[in-house]
Parts: structure tokens; C-alpha cells; sequence
């Protein structure tokens, strides 16, 4: 369950920013999704992308499937969303005189895979070509900005999807990262990447959100208690355990606490943030 979550009590109390919708590869309105389980597919190997297999429905959230790679161990299993380019109805690759391979690790030998295949495809029920839906287009630029609110997929859970800040951009990746973790789920993708979705749209196709963390951020800001000892920026404390990264120093400052001198030992490569002076 998600709690109470809800997003604009969140970004009232973070001073969050939505990404605009524009910078994400996802329609606007998020397809349906016909899928059920046992259907089959071809899917693109996500451990070898030059390979298309036959894949199996194992279970659907809104308008994710989880696949699993037929002649594959079930610990592979992917999400993929209804409208990808990665999966097309079975019967595709021989329509274009590709091939259908074994998936990377093919739990069988390699020379039992034309029967394999022949046995794995018999009485099975093909999901049809209209339930692929068409894919989004792609935005031109990275749009995204750091401080940007976001969903995304946990990759490392990855039937859930989560509160999500960016956190970095470069060129054409951005840095997920999720509220309330410490960095432990966080990872780079390209700002086209289907598992990063705009602030409301789990609730708009019926999927779970999952409610930022309750670990304090790795950085947290002032009150900041007089240091007696070097520390690593990182290991900076502050007395709230509420405190969120986007609680800024000049809101706290301007709070009823009176100013007062601290003294902070910081390491050369500490990036002290945008409002500390580290030369001072
Ligand atoms: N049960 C897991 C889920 C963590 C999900 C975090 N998503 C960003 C845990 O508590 O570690």
C-alpha cells in the first residue's frame, strides 16, 4: 500500500517541481494494457540485445508485463511496458527472415533449440498484434533538470514504482534518485528511458506508488551542531529526522534560531553545496 501518499501535499512540503510531461518517453495518456498471463511473445533479450526470443506473460501491473524468456531460468524476468519497440507479436522475425534464438543462458543444449522451439510455440495462445501498442515518440533533448520530481521503476524491485528525484544530468542521462533511500536504489539511465514516468502517472493507470523512504538523506542540512572533530561531508548530521535535501539553509536560517558560529573541517574534494563557501 502507498499510505497516504499524495503528490501535491509532497510538493507543497519539498518545494518540489514536476518534470514536465515533454521530457518523458511516455504517452500522455498511458495505454491499455490486453496482456494476460501465459500469452506469448517475441521479446528483444534484455542480456543480449542483438537477440529476439520467445517470451511469456508471467504477470501484468497497469501497463507492465513481466516477462520470462522461454528456455530461461526464472530468475531473468523483465518489466516491459505495452508500447515498447522490444516486444512484437509472434510470428514477426519470420515475417523479416530473422531468426528466433535461444535465450542467453538456454537452460538446454544449444542443439535442442529448433525443437525446442517447436514444442514451446505448440497450443500456446499468441497474444495479438493489436495489443502492441504504439510506441511514444522520443523527445529531441533531455529536458530534465536537477531537482526535477519523478516516478521510476526500482530497478532493483522492479515491479515497483517510486518517488523519485533527478539528481544529476549529464548529457543525455539523469541521475534517479529516490526519496527517503540514501542512494541505495539510485542509477543513471538515458532521459528516454521507458522506466522513468511524470509526477501522477502511476495513478492514472491504476499502478501502485510507492511513498518516499523514511532514511534521512546522505547530506542533510543545518541545524548543524559545533564539530569537534573532522568529519567526512558525508557524515554531516542534523538534529531533525524529518529534514528533506530540498529543506534549504536560508529556510532554516530564517527560523528562530539565533545565528552562531560553527566550525566545519571539510575535505578537499567535498562539494559543499550551493551555499557554503568552502575557501571561507
Ligand atoms: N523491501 C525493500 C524495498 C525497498 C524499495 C525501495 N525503493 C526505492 C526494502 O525495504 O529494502
Amino acid at each position: 500500500t502507498n499510505g497516504d501518499f499524495k503528490w501535491s501535499d509532497y510538493l507543497e512540503k519539498t518545494n518540489g517541481v514536476p518534470a514536465p510531461s515533454k521530457c518523458f518517453k511516455q504517452h500522455t495518456t498511458p495505454p491499455s494494457n490486453e496482456f494476460t498471463k501465459d500469452m506469448k511473445l517475441e521479446a528483444v533479450d534484455p542480456r543480449n540485445t542483438t537477440s529476439v526470443c520467445i517470451a511469456t506473460v508471467i504477470a501484468s501491473i497497469g501497463p507492465r508485463i513481466r516477462l520470462r524468456l522461454d528456455g530461461s531460468d526464472n530468475s531473468n524476468d523483465f518489466w516491459r511496458m505495452v508500447d515498447t519497440e522490444e516486444i512484437q507479436p509472434v510470428g514477426t522475425c519470420q515475417d523479416n527472415e530473422v531468426l528466433l534464438q535461444p535465450p542467453l543462458g538456454f537452460i538446454m543444449n544449444a542443439s535442442s533449440w529448433p525443437k525446442f522451439l517447436v514444442k514451446t510455440l505448440h497450443g500456446a495462445t499468441m497474444a495479438p498484434k493489436e495489443f502492441f501498442k504504439p510506441v511514444p515518440p522520443t523527445p529531441r533533448f533531455n529536458l530534465f533538470k536537477i531537482g526535477h520530481k519523478l516516478e521510476a521503476v526500482d530497478r532493483k524491485n522492479p515491479h515497483l514504482i517510486c518517488v523519485a528525484t533527478v539528481g544529476g544530468v549529464d548529457r543525455d542521462n539523469i541521475h534517479v534518485t529516490f526519496d527517503g533511500w540514501r542512494g541505495a536504489f539510485d542509477y543513471w539511465c538515458k532521459y528516454d528511458s521507458r522506466d522513468i514516468f511524470p509526477v501522477g502517472w502511476s495513478d492514472n493507470c491504476g499502478h501502485q506508488l510507492q511513498p518516499p523512504g523514511n532514511k534521512l538523506p546522505l547530506v542533510s542540512t543545518p541545524v548543524l551542531h559545533h564539530l569537534s572533530s573532522p568529519l567526512p561531508c558525508t557524515q554531516i548530521s542534523s538534529s531533525s529526522t524529518t529534514s528533506s535535501s530540498e529543506t534549504s539553509l536560508s529556510e532554516s536560517s530564517s527560523s528562530a534560531v539565533p545565528p552562531y558560529t560553527v566550525t566545519l573541517h571539510l575535505h578537499v574534494y567535498c562539494d559543499c553545496g550551493p551555499y557554503l563557501d568552502k575557501v571561507k
